[in-house]
């Protein structure tokens, strides 16, 4: 027998490559818009659409390994099926293309970041392609064409032009701002009028207010890196997430996006997207909502009596007030300078002044053992609490008494005021700090675990917040007995009728630090004038390319050394940097900004110019954004329709996104106050790696298991196994490549699908792919004659097993695809080729076409073929996914009782459909019903098909 027509290795590649030939010539995968240069005739865009994404990749230097389609082949499923449903699909890919990698590549080999990342682009295309990934290509772009970027400027630019209305609750042009100062109904912070402030006054005033601002502000400089980092891309212990290098706070001039105006927001919105639950807590506790009060102590002379100067505290417990005996602020607070004296005041205890002999010393030693910490490590619970005294008394607005005014670094400078008021009896930190300093303690919290009121017995502070206040009360104020909120409302109050502060809501999250000291990023689009006044480029001018450079290099720095300065490749190109432009008001001469953006700011829109990717004039048109985003039933705030990618961007990218959509929103650019509607995250891909004795990784696909003993052995000597990431540096990587070689595409989509439920990780096991490859070759065999390659299905009705068999798993695999389950689905595929196989003899057509068409948004090339030469003419892909007969899904048959006068005498195995007259017939002729009724004639037969029938005797 010929084996010509046996789906193997080399079959499988044939098909493959011609299929994807056929897909790219007939644009099988372009999606219409409804209006626009992408609009057509076929009425597709009338359809109901789905907007199927993924996290776009960067393309780096070693291309796909086999961890990295698990999200793209799973949306190219769901894209898949969803066509099949009847939808207009909008799937495509482009790729991130700015960032370090690249940038660090081009300074080791002198390279063009353009020139290595177009080649690693191609590279990954190729393989994606090779995977039979169902792209509208018309749509993908890469963050890095001046085409896209200039619309990332274009937004840029939107947003340093506005500012947030708090009254109108959202962002609005500044114009209105400027008008506001100009007409008077809004005042200059130093009353002057605003139209005797300078023009360089006017810019420093809207400065406060831009969405888009420079300041001066602390930073995290990584001298490693050479540039500075936002927030969320220093880890927990205060290094940079890449590279690992020590992180310090430094002061200087950077460009920030005011994302703190919509904390709020963008809280209060997670509630309207459906996203998982770890994703939305993680955001909210990024965003870190804290209800509290601010409020007032006024400071002490030495010698008795308050001064002017008072220091603001947050607080979240204004209930405690009765019980802060000291304070507390950290130590860079720029108000300690002014109130430390000259020498220790007489009643400093000797542990409170570190040994030093004056409050300046004291002062000057703590904060420069306070720098050298991270955050993390200074808030750390366990640590032992250290601090100094300032020599400095405040004064406790609520009792009157004097407190000691500390520094300590366990209070940071960036949270809240910067100052806390300590209440040591009711907050840990506080007591282990009383604790060390032999400050006093007042137990103003009633204790409900019986451990009485005097903190000097205690072991810990009383935090429970179930409880009411003792021990307060002083002139008007007295919160004695009161429950903690009402405690709360009524410090508030009191704080407000005296002007000694409000209950407030403060927010942890930070503005986020848009510049980057890089090359290989977006130029800003801003000029500065001869004042140093900062100016926008008006659209006319954009893009602003990235000029060529000869070095790209950042200037990096000893990674210990904090007091280095960083250096931006931009600025080395005088030429760009100083130009003469018409900026409206003749032409003047200008000095470019030489920072570049972060490697965040092309993602945080890329979903809206997949919608549109040629318009010239718009960012993109507001009809189709509407169809493909807009809110609508079940999603009143829009957004794209299933969004997959890895949770590691839960605060980075989507937290960024989501703000940059919420600004185009509130000015009118986009219909849809959120990015993405639903979004899933896949779990990763791990894989073994081995090592020898001396802990270093050995290649995993040169180890041999042992005969004996089911150890691991490499080069002779015996190796440990762990399950980790795939990776170079783990020496485990599988390339997509070799299963492609070895099997085909379609065994690699099914693998990967059929290897658990798509959130959790899963270990890569090569040996294992062989069973979907085998679940084709059954496939295949079950519809075609190997031979001759034709077709071998029995052209008569499946039985009525066949039916039922096909009927449940079109049923199981639709609600499967649906909530991406496709493990699940492809054990019930299986199943069916399984029941075909046993039933024996030719495959009915119905049957064979029905797995045809389930297996289709799985394993689409095979699909094709099978579907082809069952004499198909149009793709598989245009067909509609089979729907279930509910006849042939519900359970084969029920149990009837048969009752003769209410007593049971027979039970009866029926179909649920049986009919009321089959089933009377059923029940007088089932033999022990005949036996009972001993050949009396029957009155009356009560039937209620199909459980019960109840015969009455005449
Ligand atoms: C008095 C008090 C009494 C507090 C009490 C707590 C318990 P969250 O919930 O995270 O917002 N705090 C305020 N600013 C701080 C800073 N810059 N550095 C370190 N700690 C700071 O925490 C708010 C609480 O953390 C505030 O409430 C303050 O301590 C402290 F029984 O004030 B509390």
């Amino acid at each position: 027998m010929s084996e010509t027509h046996r789906y193997d290795a080399a079959l499988a590649a044939d098909i493959e490559a011609r299929w994807q030939d056929y897909w790219e010539r007939h644009g099988t995968y372009e999606t219409p818009n409804p209006t626009g240069e992408l609009a057509d005739g076929t009425g597709r865009a009338d359809r109901p659409k789905k907007f199927i994404m993924d996290m776009f990749p960067y393309p780096s230097g070693a291309g796909l390994h086999v961890g990295h389609p698990l999200g793209y082949i799973a949306t190219d499923v769901y894209a898949r099926f969803q066509r099949m449903n009847g939808h207009n699909v909008l799937h495509t890919l482009g790729f991130d293309a700015f960032g370090l990698p690249a940038e660090q590549y081009a300074v080791q080999t002198g390279t063009h970041p353009r020139v290595s990342t177009e080649a690693n682009m191609k590279t990954y295309r190729t393989q994606l392609r090779r995977l039979g990934l169902g792209y509208d290509l018309r749509r993908s772009f890469a963050t890095i064409d001046p085409d896209y970027y200039r619309w990332t400027q274009w937004i840029f630019v939107q947003i340093f032009n506005s500012w947030y209305d708090r009254d109108a609750g959202r962002a609005r042009p500044i114009e209105v701002l400027v008008a506001q100062f100009a007409a008077g109904e809004r005042a200059t912070p130093d009353g002057r009028p605003w139209a005797e402030l300078t023009a360089a006054e006017r810019a420093d005033v809207l400065s406060g207010h831009r969405l888009a601002y420079a300041s001066d502000a602390p930073v995290n400089w990584c001298p490693g890196l050479g540039t500075v980092l936002a927030n969320e891309e220093v880890t927990a212990d205060g290094r940079s997430e890449r590279g690992n290098f020590p992180v310090f706070k430094a002061k200087l001039r950077q460009w920030n996006m005011r994302i703190t105006a919509y904390a709020d927001r963008l809280i209060d919105d997670l509630d309207t997207v459906d996203w998982p639950a770890a994703i939305k807590i993680q955001q909210r506790n990024w965003i870190g909502r804290s209800e509290g009060a601010r409020l007032d102590f006024p400071l002490a002379h030495a010698a008795g009596g308050v001064r002017e100067e008072t220091v603001t505290v947050f607080t979240t417990r204004q209930d405690t007030l009765f019980g802060a005996t000291y304070m507390v602020l950290a130590p860079e607070h720029p108000l300690i300078d002014a109130v430390v004296p000259e020498s220790w005041p007489a009643d400093t205890r000797q542990a409170w002044t570190g040994g030093h002999a004056t409050p300046r010393d004291a002062v000057a030693a703590y904060r420069k053992q306070a720098a050298a910490k991270s955050d993390l490590e200074r808030q750390a619970e366990a640590r032992e609490k250290t601090g100094v005294f300032t020599g400095a008394f405040a004064v406790n607005p609520a009792t009157g008494e004097r407190i000691p005014v500390f520094i300590a670094d366990y209070v940071l400078l960036g949270y809240g005021t910067g100052a806390i008021m300590a209440v040591p009896a009711h907050d840990s930190r506080d007591f282990a700090f009383a604790r060390a300093f032999e400050l006093p303690m007042r137990c103003v919290v009633e204790p409900t675990d019986g451990r009485g009121t005097d903190p000097a017995a205690w072991d810990d502070s009383f935090n429970a917040k179930d409880a009411r206040i003792v021990n307060s009360a002083a002139g008007e104020l007295s919160l004695d007995g009161l429950d903690v909120a009402s405690a709360k409302a009524r410090v508030n109050a009191w704080l407000a009728e005296r002007g000694l502060g409000e209950g407030t809501v403060n927010f942890r999250l930070r503005d986020w630090l848009f510049s980057r000291q890089r090359y290989w990023g977006e130029p800003f689009p801003v000029v500065y004038d001869e004042d140093g006044v900062a100016h926008a480029l008006p659209e006319s001018m954009l893009p602003l390319e990235l000029p060529e450079v000869d070095d790209y290099a950042p200037r990096t720095f000893d990674p210990d050394d904090a007091d280095t300065r960083p250096e931006t490749p931009l600025s080395r190109n005088e030429e760009w940097v100083n130009v003469t432009l018409d900026l409206g008001d003749g032409p003047k001469k200008y000095r470019r900004e030489t920072n570049t953006m972060p490697n965040w700011a092309g993602s945080c829109w890329y979903q809206l110019r997949y919608l549109d990717p040629f318009n010239a004039e718009k960012l993109v048109d507001p009809e189709i954004e509407r169809y493909w985003m807009g809110p609508r039933e079940g999603m009143p705030t829009g957004g794209v329709d299933l969004y997959v990618g890895g949770a590691e961007h839960a605060v980075l990218h989507l937290l960024y996104a989501r703000f940059w959509q919420k600004v185009l929103f509130d000015l009118g650019h986009v219909s849809s106050p959120e990015p993405y509607h639903k979004l899933y995250n896949q779990g990763m891909i791990q894989a073994y790696v081995y090592r020898d004795s001396r802990g270093f990784p050995v290649p995993a696909a040169e180890v041999e298991v042992e005969e004996h003993d089911g150890g691991w052995v490499h080069a002779g000597e015996p190796v440990t196994r762990e399950l980790g990431k795939i990776g170079k540096s783990l020496k485990n990587v599988v390339s997509p490549d070799e299963i492609f070689a070895a099997y085909g595409a379609d065994t690699l989509r099914l693998y990967e699908m059929a290897m658990g439920p798509l959130d959790v990780s899963r270990p890569w096991e090569t040996r294992a792919v062989v069973g979907q490859y085998r679940l084709l070759q059954r496939l295949w065999r079950n519809v075609l004659d190997e031979a001759t390659g034709e077709p071998a299905v029995a052209e008569e009705a499946p039985d009525e097993a066949t039916l039922r068999a096909m009927h449940k798993a079109i049923d199981g695999v639709r609600q499967d695809l649906e909530q991406l389950r496709f493990n699940t689905a492809i054990a019930k595929i299986t199943e069916l080729n399984n029941h075909v196989t046993k039933a024996g003899g030719r495959v009915p057509r119905e049957a064979a076409e029905t797995l045809v068409l389930l297996i289709a948004p799985l394993a689409p090339h095979v699909a094709e073929e099978l579907w082809h030469r069952l004499g198909h003419e149009d793709s598989v892909t245009a067909a509609d996914f089979p729907v279930a007969d509910p006849a042939f899904v519900v359970d084969e048959t029920v149990t009837c009782v048969v009752q003769i006068r209410g007593k049971v005498r027979a039970r009866l195995e029926v179909a649920p459909t049986v009919s009321e007259a089959d089933l009377e017939a059923l029940a007088l002729g089932a033999p022990a019903i005949v036996d009972a009724l001993g050949g009396d004639a029957v009155r009356k037969v009560i039937v209620r098909a199909p459980k019960l029938v109840n015969i009455v005797p005449a």
